[in-house]
This record gives C-alpha cells, structure tokens and sequence, in this order.
C-alpha cells in the first residue's frame, strides 16, 4: 500500500490546494493525503509569487508530509520532489527533462513544472503544478506544457498516477536516508550545471559558475578566486546578470 496518494482527494476549485492540505494537517489528518484540483483561484509560488494554470490543464496538488526530520534536514527535499516529477513527465512525454535549481521543472528550456514546499500546521506541505495541456499562449512567459513539448495529447490521469507513485518511492527513499538521499538523478538531469550563472535572492545577486550541489541541497557558486559558497535559497538565472551598475559582483 502506497503511503502518499493513499487518500487522495478531488476538488473541482480551491484558493490554494496548499490552504487544503494546512487545513487537514491542522485537524490531523495522516501524512500521505493529496488534494488535487482542477482549478485554483489564488496559487501560488516562491516569496509570494503567483502561480497560474487554466483550469482543467494542470495537474494541481498538493501533499500532506510528515517526515520527522528537524527543518535544516528538509534542503533537499525540493531537489527529491523534482525528480519524482521529472520522472513521471519523461514516462508519459517519453522526453527527457532537466531541474533547474531548485524546484523547477523544465522541457526544452522552458518551465513546465515548479514545486513549493512549505511548513504549515506542524507538517511539510508539497506542493506540485505540472502544465499538462492548454494553449501556452496564456501561460507566463518561459512556460510550455506536457503536450506542447511532445506534440501530442498527454493523459493527465496517467501523468498523476506515474506522479504519485514516484513521489511515493522518492520519499521512501528520503526518508531513509534521513533527509541525505543520493543526489545523482537530481545532477543527472541540471541545468546550467558547470555555467556562468547568476543567483538572485531578494535585492542580491551573485555571480560565479554553478559548479555543484551540496547533500544539503544547497547551491555551490564557485567565484573567481576559486572560493566555493554554498546557497540556500534563491532563483537561477543564466550568465552574468547585467545592471546599469555593471555585471553583479560575484
Ligand atoms: C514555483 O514557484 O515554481 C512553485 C509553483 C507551485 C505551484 C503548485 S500548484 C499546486 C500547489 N498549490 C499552490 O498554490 N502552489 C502549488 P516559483 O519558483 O516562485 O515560480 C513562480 C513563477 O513561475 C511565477 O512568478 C511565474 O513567473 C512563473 N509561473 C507562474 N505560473 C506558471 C506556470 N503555470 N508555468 C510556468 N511558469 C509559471
């Protein structure tokens, strides 16, 4: 018997189905519930990003876990959820996928994935969106979608069978591992690995060549001088940022 997925609950429109899942983790409920929506009125992302998805062309959950590990155990799990949902795209698109560090998914350099994990009523909420059909047209610039990247129609109950399964597995495995799983799948598939990149977190950018990721799940930028740092939290974007100050400073 699966542990996640082995209740999972429909809703045709939510706010959020991370606002679903606080609710049960508050009244209790067991780790392993998944709410999954058709449609959500208010999604979001990272530090207060949005999160849109036409309704019926996603795959929109989110996943009630209750790992046990202190919260500086939990860096990488974004990288593990990646993976799962990498794996399950490359099932159905039979299209190999890339992670961009650290918690999107992307098809033929454009986002087609994200995850956001979040602490809330005493668990660790995941949660998942997957643009699984639709125009793209509507979507947010740098967005495809399943289909769109296959050029063909993609099941969506197939893609959030293979989804669970394989979250299912990865966290098996995370868990037993105490939080320090192997990274490798997550590697195999990175973007931008080896590159110039820049890290923007908040109003700081730092620049240097993206050279690593640490068992913690953290980002090594290498800098000129060879010195390593390693970064927690942030967004990847490719070569040097240009300001009107000049390249941002690594
Ligand atoms: C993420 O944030 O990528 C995490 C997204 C998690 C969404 C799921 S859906 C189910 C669950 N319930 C929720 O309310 N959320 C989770 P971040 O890395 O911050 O990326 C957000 C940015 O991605 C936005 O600012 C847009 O630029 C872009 N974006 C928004 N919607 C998108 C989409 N459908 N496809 C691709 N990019 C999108």
């Amino acid at each position: 018997m699966p542990l996640i997925g082995h209740r999972l609950i429909r809703r045709d429109r939510v706010v959020s189905t991370m606002d679903e899942v606080a609710a049960l983790a508050a009244a209790g409920e067991p780790e392993g519930t998944v709410v999954l929506a058709e449609e959500q009125t208010g999604g979001r992302g990272r530090a207060g990003r949005r999160w849109e998805a036409p309704a019926g062309t996603a795959v929109l959950c989110s996943v009630l876990l209750r790992p046990g590990l202190p919260p500086d155990r939990l860096g990488p799990l974004p990288l593990m959820v990646g993976v799962a949902v990498a794996e399950a795209v490359e099932a159905v698109a039979r299209l190999r996928c890339q992670l961009k560090w650290p918690n999107d998914v992307w098809l033929g350099e454009r986002k087609v994935a994200g995850v956001l994990i979040a602490a809330r009523a005493g668990a660790v909420i995941v949660g998942i969106g997957i643009n699984v059909d639709g125009p793209v047209s509507v979507l947010p610039a740098g967005a495809t979608t399943v289909a769109a990247a296959a050029g063909r129609p993609i099941a969506r109950a197939a893609l959030v069978e293979r989804l669970l399964a394989r979250l299912d597995a990865g966290y098996l495995v995370f868990t037993a591992a105490r939080g320090a799983p192997d990274l490798g799948p997550w590697r195999a598939r990175a973007a931008m690995l080896g590159e110039a990149v820049t890290i923007e977190s908040g109003a700081t950018r730092r620049h240097g060549r993206f050279v690593g990721v640490a068992a913690d799940g953290a980002l090594e930028l290498a800098a000129g001088d060879g010195s390593v740092t390693r970064i927690h939290a942030g967004d990847l974007v490719r070569g040097p940022v240009l300001t009107a100050a000049g390249p941002a400073r690594g």
